[in-house]
């Protein structure tokens, strides 16, 4: 285990609550937490794993001590804990001021502030967990559904990193005979045949493409299926909201142009995360607050998975005809709905329904059934989530991998020397190794810690 400073922080969040845990790990944890805990015993005679009761104190025996709070004391001895160090967590009242008197006291013992994602950094310089898990937990920690928060279960399990240790095995196998035939170049003795080799390196490829395609799916399992709705003055946009959310979240008014910025809700169907979008009516406007409403809307449409335009069938069924074309044209990549509103205006005859989408948020018709349509689209665009959650980084290195691969197997069907062949093959090993973390560097590090919160 490689030893640091002791390092402190806030583990869970600040506020009014019941309870707080504020962590220490590293170097002379114990010594410096005895100096705060007043206790049976002192927490450096304590067994691992156990859990001591006492009072946490400030100030010195010289100076008179003030005590702070009854706390409990939480020991984990290096190495079996989070971080792979001695680590103390001192579960205390929630509240805003015990658990900064709390770290201050420890500060003032000898520990230091925590960066962001410390604690799990040194799990990962320690072994604990490999980078893709590490990566797991900050999605756990932000997990917005079920099925986001599932997966990165899975993968803090482990899942994913075994995945790859085999993809590894695989590829360093190859690659030991590539380069034990070099050896032998001499003699002239072939260990694998060169369409054998490129067969294999064809199948790791392809598990690389289908891996880092998942990225897509896997961002919407990590964010929500965003939604955006949108249409003319009036039509009924924030209404649908307020039914779909079941309250009223935003203003309704019989005023065209009512909303003028935009709003975002989450709503949970199913399991699945799905970003409602409430937008600015689109008109031609002269209010400059309403112009650049509408700018914005056009932009948050451009992140959004279905677009859901509403046309108002009280001024017509193809009233929106128009926009909705403008919007097909625009947005090509993504869903674009035609959804009729207010029914409840038109005869059930004109309201008859042809299959699409209609509802009133005024009497609640349709509103169940769009529900029922939005899980089934936010379901089927995350996809089967598996044990992993592909984020960008590791999205990024698995098509590198699979394109040094793709040059490994062209190398390999021309007949060139195994050196060539090696040598991709060893670049896409560094990229596989680099999700992992078996091949790190402190540019690697930053990237995924540095977007944790402090006592994570
Ligand atoms: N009869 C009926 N009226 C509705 C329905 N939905 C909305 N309305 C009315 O239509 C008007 C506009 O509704 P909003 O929800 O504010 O429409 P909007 O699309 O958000 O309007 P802007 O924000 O101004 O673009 C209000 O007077 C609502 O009461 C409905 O299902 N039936
Ligand atoms: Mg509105």
């Amino acid at each position: 285990m490689l030893v640091f400073d002791a390092i402190c922080a806030l583990a869970t969040p600040p506020g009014v609550a019941g309870l707080a845990i504020v962590r220490l790990s590293g170097n002379g944890a114990f010594d410096i937490a005895d100096k705060c805990f007043r206790g049976k015993h002192p927490l450096s005679e304590a067994k691992s794993h156990t859990i001591l009761f006492g009072t946490f104190v400030y100030g010195d025996s010289h100076n008179g001590e003030t005590p702070i709070d009854q706390v409990t004391a939480f020991i984990y001895k290096a190495p079996h804990s989070y971080t792979g160090e001695d680590t103390v967590e001192f579960g205390c009242h929630g509240g805003t001021i015990v658990y900064q008197e709390i770290l201050e006291a420890l500060i003032a013992a000898g520990a230091r502030p925590a960066a962001p994602g410390e604690f799990t950094k040194r799990a990962f310089l320690n072994q604990k967990i490999d980078l893709t898990q590490a990566e797991a937990v900050g999605d756990l920690i932000h997990a917005v559904s079920q099925q986001g928060s599932h997966a990165a279960a899975r993968q803090l399990m482990g899942g994913f990193t075994r995945r790859l240790a085999e993809l590894r095995e695989k590829l360093l196998e190859l690659c030991g005979l590539l380069e034990l035939e070099l050896d032998f170049s001499q003699e002239d003795i072939e260990l694998i045949d060169k369409g054998v080799l490129a067969e294999r390196i064809e199948e790791t490829r392809g598990f690389c493409l289908e891996l880092a395609q998942s990225f897509k799916s896997a961002e919407i399992a990590r964010t929500g299926y965003s939604v955006g709705i949108v249409g003319y003055p009036n039509a009924g946009k924030s209404s649908l909201l307020n039914a779909l959310l079941d309250r009223k979240r935003a203003i309704v008014s019989a005023t065209p142009g009512t909303t003028r910025d935009y709003i975002e809700e989450m709503l949970h169907l199913d399991g699945a995360a799905v970003r409602l979008i409430d937008t600015a009516g689109f008109r031609e406007s002269d209010d400059t607050i309403e112009v650049e409403g509408i700018e914005l809307a056009v932009e948050l449409l451009r992140q959004c998975h279905l677009i859901l335009v509403l046309n108002d069938i009280s001024e017509g069924k193809n009233h929106s005809a128009p926009l909705l074309a403008s919007l097909r044209a625009q947005f090509g990549d993504a869903d674009v709905e035609l959804v009729q509103t207010k029914i409840d205006t038109v005869s059930t005859v004109e309201a008859s329904n042809d299959g699409l989408l209609q509802l009133s948020s005024q009497t609640g018709a349709g509103i169940r059934e769009l529900k029922q349509f939005l899980a089934t689209k936010a379901a089927s665009a995350s996809g089967a989530m598996q044990d992993t959650l592909i984020n960008a980084r590791q999205a990024a290195l698995l098509t590198q991998a699979a394109e040094s691969l793709a040059k490994a197997r062209e190398a390999a069907l021309a007949g060139e020397s195994n050196e060539f062949t090696a040598i991709d093959l060893r670049t896409a090993l560094k990229n596989i190794g680099e999700i992992t973390g078996a091949v790190w560097n402190d540019d690697i590090l930053n990237a995924v810690f540095g977007k944790f919160c402090i006592g994570k």
